[in-house]
């Protein structure tokens, strides 16, 4: 079977982040690529990545980046697959950057901004299986039984004392 998402990230120092996606993925039994690719410091990289994503059989890319964060702008503006930003936790600015840099697409190409740092790295990951999971039966009941496993710890422990 093909691998259907694909996780990228601009820079290595980004993976401490982006692991919560492909951990979520790994958890729900979904198989993805990773791989370093970097708006600025390997742009014909880039765009040969997303210019054959498709083809590759790529169903949904997961875009991090930090800082003036182009990637996953870019990578949306030469491809028509489903885009997720992530926008990592960066030391100066705390992220903002990231998020302000993602979140703020000029209208007609579409990224889908998650939330700063490892908890929008996780929900990219269980978005990208949510999206999957329309055509997937076995993957749908499997987030089924995660979310009622997580509502169920929530119940049984009440008191945050
Ligand atoms: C961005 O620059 C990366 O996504 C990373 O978040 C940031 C800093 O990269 P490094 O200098 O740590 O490689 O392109």
């Amino acid at each position: 079977m093909s691998v259907k998402v694909a996780i990228i990230m601009g820079s290595k120092s980004d993976w401490p982040t982006m692991q919560s996606a492909s951990e979520i993925l790994t958890e729900l039994g979904v198989s993805h690529h990773v791989e370093v690719v970097s708006a600025h410091r390997t742009p014909d990289k880039m765009f040969h990545f997303a210019e054959s994503a498709a083809n590759a059989g790529f169903e949904i890319i997961i875009a991090g980046a930090g800082g003036a964060a182009h990637l996953p702008g870019m990578i949306a503006a030469k491809t028509r697959l489903p885009v997720l930003g992530v926008p990592i936790q960066s030391q100066a600015l705390n992220g903002q950057d990231s998020l302000l840099s993602i979140v703020q697409m000029p209208k007609g190409v579409s990224v889908g901004t998650l939330a700063i740092g490892t908890a929008g790295a996780f929900n990219a990951g269980l978005l990208a299986a949510q999206i999957l999971a329309n055509h997937d039966t076995s993957l749908a009941a499997k987030i089924d039984a995660f979310r009622q496993q997580q509502t169920q710890v929530v119940l049984e422990n009440p008191d945050p004392r």
